[in-house]
């Protein structure tokens, strides 16, 4: 059976209306993800262009190539902030406005329209420019760790450079891979090579945006909502991970347990409001102090957990030292009071107490128990004899998990 090229134009118009209407029906789902609107808009311009292009021969080329070539370049505008909008940078409106109006201003130049070498050139490099901007745009995005972004890239890149390609192949490949006479089996190939390439990235957006948002959910059930550190299921998970690597590769991690000093009685004279900017400054302050592979937990009010891997117990107890020292010196203003609080730290080694989070903490705990008992804002280093902590913190860890 033989499928005339009409057929495959119509076949192709509906399938970049229903791509269109698939991620605005997602975009329902997901208010939040305008990334979703974009792309939608992206498959509706495509179909139009391609409609537009079905009346060629029956009205002016400036209206067919013209309008057709401009409502290419906005879908890949479009295309362009979607990707923008999808890592969270605001859009940029000039270039989605000015590239069509580019190619639309020189379609007005008198003799343009009539020479397919000036309208590939342009085109080429306005189309190169855009899907190179894009893949730029989730390459700027790669540590975030979605697996798509990556295949993603690589297409934007090398539709990019389908494109680009066509410029130095002007005088030598056929319309539409260059610019010498058309010939039937030209438009073919690179419609298809169109065709597979959109197929593609859009099987690979949806994947993205869906491990984008099963990556925000895990965050979001692991992360407390007040300071943003991570929460104690983080804790209890993470933990756990952490200990058997550092236990198959027998390296030092210890557990910094920190308890901010009195702060019932701060809850009391400044109300909890003002607890609460407490325990944000406190968060903020002990991120600025510990590494970026260091990890803090808010296990509960104003308790919190450092775990610090590849750790010995001289470098946990600088870095406890350290943040003990600035959160003494540092004040928090609330309502024109400034507020000054301390912390008390115990910190446990697996080097002294072995790979066990439960044990880990139960010692770190009963260290800052002693640190309260000789009279707060102090770190103490957990030791095999030290007193057991009351309210056994380590069968609370244990409910939880
Ligand atoms: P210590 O020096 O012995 O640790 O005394 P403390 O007052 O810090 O400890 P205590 O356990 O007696 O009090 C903890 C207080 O933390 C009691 C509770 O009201 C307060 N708290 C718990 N969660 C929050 C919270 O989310 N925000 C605020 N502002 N306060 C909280
Ligand atoms: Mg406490
Ligand atoms: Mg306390």
């Amino acid at each position: 059976m033989q499928i005339d090229s009409f057929t495959v134009v119509l076949f192709g118009i509906f399938i970049k209306a229903v791509l269109g209407c698939l991620f605005l029906v997602f975009w329902k789902q997901h208010r939040g993800a305008a990334w979703y609107v974009w792309w939608s808009g992206t498959f509706f311009l495509a179909c139009v262009a391609s409609v537009i292009f079905t009346v060629r021969g029956f009205t002016t080329e400036l209206l067919s190539i013209g309008i057709g070539i401009a409502a290419i370049i906005l879908a890949f505008a479009f295309c362009w902030q979607g990707a923008r909008a999808f890592d969270r940078r605001p859009i940029l409106w000039l270039p989605v406005v000015a590239a069509p109006s580019l190619w639309l201003a020189a379609c007005l130049v008198p003799g343009f329209m009539d020479n397919v070498v000036y309208r590939v050139v342009l085109s080429s490099l306005i189309i190169t420019s855009l899907l190179a901007m894009t893949a730029f745009e989730f390459w700027r995005g790669r540590s975030e760790p979605l697996p798509s972004r990556w295949p993603v890239i690589v297409l934007c890149s090398s539709f990019a450079l389908v494109f680009a390609i066509r410029i130095p192949m002007i005088g030598l490949l056929p319309f539409p891979f260059g610019a010498l006479p058309m010939q039937a089996g030209a438009v073919g190939t690179f419609n298809l090579v169109m065709f597979f390439h959109t197929l593609l990235l859009t099987v690979l957006f949806v994947a993205m945006s869906k491990e984008r948002l099963e990556l925000d959910q895990r965050v979001k059930v692991q992360t407390d909502p007040l300071t943003g550190a991570l929460n104690r299921r983080a804790f209890l998970t993470r933990g756990a991970r952490l200990l058997h690597r550092h236990e198959v590769e027998s390296a030092p991690l210890c557990l910094l347990f920190l308890d901010l000093d009195r702060f019932k009685s701060l809850n009391d004279r400044f109300g909890h409001s003002g607890g609460d900017d407490v325990l944000i400054r406190f968060v903020a302050l002990t991120h600025e102090n510990i590494r970026p592979t260091d990890f803090l937990f808010r296990l509960g009010g104003e308790e919190f957990c450092c775990l610090l891997p590849y750790t010995s117990v001289a470098q946990a107890h600088r870095v406890a030292e350290r943040v003990r020292h600035q959160l003494e010196a540092a004040t928090v203003d609330v309502a024109g009071t400034s507020i000054k609080t301390t912390v008390s730290v115990g910190i446990s080694s697996t080097e002294d107490f072995g790979y066990d989070l439960e044990t880990l903490m139960r010692r770190a705990d009963a260290a800052v128990y002693v640190a309260k008992q000789q009279g707060r804002n102090r770190v103490v280093v957990a030791t095999a004899d030290d007193m057991a902590a009351p309210g056994d913190l380590a069968s609370a860890v244990r409910a939880a998990s």
